[in-house]
């Protein structure tokens, strides 16, 4: 699986599938939820209802149509809320792992991802970074493409001298 890294929305990307940074709810929210439910419009949150009655745990993945955007699908995870107390780093990493999971059920072969818990839940952005690299970098996936979508300037730097630093030396 090949991990690349761009500058800008998840919401605009043209991959399989974009993965959203959600709540246990299942019923949008501010930040990248935002984002992608503004975007996708209101099959979304129709969707979301539909599949998910009763919400999603903390470190789960489920999926919907991803509605107006250009992806197809919509892969939800709930990271671990920093600010309320979780902070079991294994709760990010099964994030990562159940959606990957969820993109080899669906067929998706390229799959973009916020860098999960690392706004309004508090995970210090570095171990978020990190903590998906790990992911990748050990994954037996069909996905071929992992985009790490950073939001803005100094997101897209940290993650570059992430990867970086984890490639051996030539
Ligand atoms: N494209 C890519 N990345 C984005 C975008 C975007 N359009 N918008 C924000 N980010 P957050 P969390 C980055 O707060 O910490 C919501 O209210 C952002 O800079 O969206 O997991 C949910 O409903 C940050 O690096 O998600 C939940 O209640 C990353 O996405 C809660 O917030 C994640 O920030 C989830 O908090």
């Amino acid at each position: 699986m090949r991990i690349t890294v761009v500058e800008g929305d998840i919401t605009q990307q043209d991959v399989d599938a974009v993965v959203n940074a959600a709540n246990r709810r299942m019923r949008g929210g501010g930040g990248v939820d935002g984002a992608i439910h503004a975007a996708g419009g209101p099959e979304v949150l129709a969707d979301c209802e539909r599949r998910f009655p009763r919400g999603l745990a903390t470190g789960d993945a489920g999926w919907t149509t991803a509605g107006r955007m250009p992806a197809r699908w919509v892969i939800h995870v709930v990271g671990p809320n920093r600010n309320a107390g979780e902070t079991d780093r294994g709760l990010l990493t099964s994030c990562y792992r159940r959606a990957l999971e969820v993109a080899d059920e669906l067929g998706a072969r390229s799959v973009a991802f916020p860098l999960v818990s690392a706004g309004v839940y508090g995970w210090p952005r570095e171990d978020a970074v990190d903590a998906a690299l790990e992911v990748f970098r050990s994954a037996d996936t069909s996905v071929d493409e992992a985009r790490m979508v950073a939001f803005g300037r100094s997101a897209y730097d940290l993650i570059r001298s992430r990867l970086d630093d984890e490639r051996p030396p030539a």
